[in-house]
């Protein structure tokens, strides 16, 4: 298979102010590529005319499509439209708009979730679209799922370089530590911090505690997508995540180490656990010459040092 260079190119990444695209961004740095961005107060990814205008002013060669309306369970579950419409018109202009201005090679991002929300564990590239999704997310599924199928289509009809990546549960620098919005690592991450400023007596995690989660360093994501765009080039979508899974209960006790909190965990029954198991298959990308490099309690160290250096936790 040939390999796609990035020096000397012009790289989009779209979303560099996420957490995947500034660590996209950040992984860059040593490529010798010149990296854009679209400044979002100018450029609304959700418009096609404003997506295509910026595309062919800037003429990218390539693109990390990282932009997208993300969130954890509770987001998901409450704001189906937003995730469903924002994530829908994305990645339609963002790929037809690279199409038409002929972008050499594009990397889609999707998400673990949109597999069956009871295939088969560990979960291979081609468990897709063979049953039911979870309903949690299922609106964030289905967009996920049509961009999947975009890069596909554009590839197999008009011979562009597309591909996807399926990037496990995320977490690190640049995470969002908004309870109503985040995801679970930053959401007890902030919770354990402020009960232990507070002296409290417990800390509340929702759910049973029993679903287990395969969680994925940012940077090893960045680090595996730089790597695709060079290695890889074919129609079906390739997993990336560590390959290891801890249960939710597990790992807010991994939290409430490193944040260094005595007190208990309790649970919130009103909330929902979402998929029970998704741990998904490495094995097409660890074939393709990557593994992840980031053990889960170092990452969280890593993150909890960020927090309290630059998140929400800073001056607190
Ligand atoms: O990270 P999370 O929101 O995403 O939740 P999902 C993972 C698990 O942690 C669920 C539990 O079982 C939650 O109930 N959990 C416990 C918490 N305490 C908390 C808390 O304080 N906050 C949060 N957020 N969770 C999302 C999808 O699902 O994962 C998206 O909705 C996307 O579409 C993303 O795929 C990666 O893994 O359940």
């Amino acid at each position: 298979m040939g390999q796609y260079s990035l020096s000397g190119k012009r790289v989009w990444v779209a979303g560099h102010r996420g957490m995947v695209g500034s660590a996209i961004v950040r992984r860059l740095a040593g490529e010798g590529c010149e990296v854009l961005s679209a400044p979002r107060d100018r450029v609304d990814l959700r418009d096609q005319a404003a997506t295509s205008a910026w595309i062919a002013e800037n003429r990218p060669q390539a693109v990390f499509l990282a932009a997208a309306k993300v969130g954890g369970i509770l987001a998901n579950d409450t704001r189906p439209a937003e995730f469903l419409f924002d994530n829908l018109m994305i990645e339609s202009n963002v790929v037809e708009a690279s199409y038409r201005n002929g972008v050499e090679k594009l990397l889609f991002l999707g998400s673990s979730c949109i597999y069956p929300r009871l295939a088969a564990q560990p979960i291979q590239e081609n468990a897709l679209l063979t049953g039911p999704l979870e309903p949690t997310n299922e609106w964030y599924a289905v967009a996920k799922i049509a961009g999947v199928k975009l890069a596909q289509a554009y590839r197999r009809q008009y011979g562009c370089d597309f591909i996807s990546a399926m990037p496990t549960n995320l977490y690190g620098p640049g995470d969002n530590f908004d309870l109503a919005a985040s995801h679970v690592i930053p959401a007890l991450m902030r919770k354990t911090h402020e009960a232990k400023l507070r002296g409290e007596p417990a800390v509340q995690i929702w759910g049973t505690g029993s679903p287990r989660r395969e969680f994925l360093h940012v940077d090893d994501c960045a680090d595996a997508c730089v790597h695709l765009m060079k290695v890889y080039s074919d129609e079906c979508h390739v997993n990336v995540g560590s390959g290891m899974e801890i249960s939710i209960g597990d790992l807010a006790l991994l939290i409430r180490d490193v944040v260094g909190f005595r007190g208990e965990i309790v649970h919130d029954a009103s909330k929902p656990d979402g998929t029970p198991r998704k741990l998904m298959s490495n094995g097409k990308l660890n074939a393709l010459g990557w593994t992840a490099k980031i053990a889960l309690r170092d990452g969280v160290a890593r993150t909890y040092e960020w927090f309290l250096r630059s998140g929400p936790a800073a001056g607190s």
